[in-house]
């Protein structure tokens, strides 16, 4: 049978075993897009059913999470962990704490983990979880309560050999204080490294806060540099203002960009003149509050409210809040308006068809499992500070996490090349990201 048949097999496969589950769908489709180039030069690949395991979790987890509201009523939400693949290490993912969260969400961002925490070249596999729970408006006792629920059940399926947690939307780390606290209270041990994003006096690492942001503007900056450009003097719409959003401002400019737009789920607001970060993070990290309480508190900004963002003129745009916030027209917009790179630091923010427009107009296009692995990676270095009790320098993690960038980059790009598809970053990231995951899984065996 010829590549493109066996995938389009591969892929009615998974429609059918998985029925109900988008988002997953969506990003298998995306790697299998990816793995024809694979085959084509090396069939091997396909033996064993080894697409087949790689797209079947080890494990799966469901549970009930019973916690009591300020008003004395019982809520139940529900619980997710998936364990994609340990092959390379233990299952390492964030949590996620959002109302849209169903088992087919958890399971597309298990799926993108393993190939993310392959190119960190840390030793770490794939794995992410989640609730249905709805922060939003809830008091601090609320998410206290629910976060000792929550951990209650989780707890006989992690640890720093097992399965290691981290945040991800509407987990951060007040909720990881939370969910720490109880864990050690339920073991009666000090695991520092069962969950990462710690409080920086009881294990956690510097640079972890910062890492994603950050690391998605550095691996940008080498994307721009292979061109001859530089972020210096750009402007550049950057979607969200959550923990990535907020330190993707503060590093792009820092390197002298301008940051003409962000946003929340209500809307946007436009900044011509740039970000006032620490007003912004004032705004959304200590009072939690909205995007449109910045523009009461600052000049020269204004809120669109349930505007698209996408419609700012730019030369970078950065999509850090969402799955399939930035569709086909959208990406038309953009193009239209002379964006030349765009760089994914949320999981899947672009859809097929924005991915499509790019390549057509010949904008560089970085996806997340390339752009945003700097938060994973800095998690896998907070492990290893844990690991060997130390604590490393400010200076010494961030120039690890530049590294660690650039070298994705460089491994993206030039896979890229291997296979005739040049600065085609989603193929040689998602073919780098395989192969490595895929040659461990042959010399361990069918399992
Ligand atoms: P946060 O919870 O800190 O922030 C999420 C931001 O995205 C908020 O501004 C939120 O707005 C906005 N948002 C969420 N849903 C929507 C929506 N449907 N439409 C518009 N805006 C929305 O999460 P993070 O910043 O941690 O995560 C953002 C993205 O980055 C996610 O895709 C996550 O998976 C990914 N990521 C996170 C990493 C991390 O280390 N935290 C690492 C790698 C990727 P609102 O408050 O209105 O909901
Ligand atoms: O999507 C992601 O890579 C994260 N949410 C970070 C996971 C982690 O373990 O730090």
């Amino acid at each position: 049978m010829d590549v493109d048949s066996t995938v389009k097999g591969f892929y009615e496969q998974i429609l059918q075993r998985n029925a109900g589950e988008p988002e997953f769908h969506q990003a298998v489709s995306e790697v299998l897009a990816s793995l024809r180039y694979v085959l084509r030069k090396d069939p091997h690949y396909a033996d064993n059913g080894l697409i087949q395991r790689l797209t079947e979790p080890e494990r799966q987890i469901i549970f009930r999470v019973p916690w009591i509201d300020d008003q004395g009523q019982v809520q139940v939400n529900r619980g997710f962990r998936v364990q994609f693949n340990s092959v390379l290490g233990p299952y390492k993912g964030g949590l996620r704490f959002h109302p849209s969260v169903n088992l087919g969400i958890i399971k597309f961002l298990g799926f993108e983990q393993i190939f993310k925490n392959s190119l960190t070249g840390l030793p770490i596999g794939g794995g992410k979880g989640g609730s249905d729970f709805d922060p939003k408006g809830k008091s601090d006792m609320e998410i206290m309560r629910f976060c000792q629920s929550f951990m209650t059940e989780l707890e006989r399926h992690i640890g720093d050999k097992v399965d290691v947690p981290a945040g991800d939307i509407g987990v951060g780390g007040r909720e990881i204080g939370y969910l720490f606290g109880q864990y050690r209270r339920m073991t009666g041990r000090h695991v520092s490294g069962t969950l990462t994003g710690k409080g920086l006096t009881w294990g956690g690492s510097l640079v972890r806060t910062e890492a994603t942001g950050y690391g998605c503007v550095y691996f940008t900056q080498e994307m721009m540099a292979s061109r001859g450009d530089r972020l210096h003097g750009a402007k550049v719409i950057i979607s969200g203002s959550g923990n990535v959003a907020i330190y993707a401002i503060e590093k792009a400019q820092e390197l002298g960009a301008t940051v003409v737009a962000f946003s929340d789920s209500s809307g946007y607001v436009s900044t011509p003149d740039g970000v006032d970060v620490e007003l912004l993070r004032d705004i959304k990290e200590v009072r939690r509050l909205r995007v449109s309480d910045y523009v009461k508190e600052t000049n020269g900004a204004t809120f669109h409210k349930g505007g698209n963002i996408w419609e700012t003129e730019a030369d970078v745009a950065l999509p850090c809040a969402t799955q399939n916030e930035l569709d086909g027209e959208a990406a038309k917009l953009l193009a239209d308006h002379g964006v030349k790179y765009v760089a994914e630091g949320a999981n899947m923010p672009c859809t097929h068809d924005a991915i499509q427009v790019f390549k057509k107009r010949k904008i560089d296009f970085a996806p997340g499992k390339a752009a945003n692995a700097g938060g994973v990676a800095t998690s896998a270095l907070e492990m290893q500070q844990n690991a060997s009790r130390d604590s490393w320098t400010f200076e010494y993690t961030d120039k690890r996490l530049r590294d660690i960038m650039r070298n994705i980059f460089k491994n993206a790009a030039r896979t890229a090349e291997d296979y005739d598809v040049p600065r085609d970053f989603v193929v040689g990231a998602n073919i780098a990201g395989f192969k490595k995951v895929a040659d461990a899984m042959i010399a361990q065996g069918v399992i």
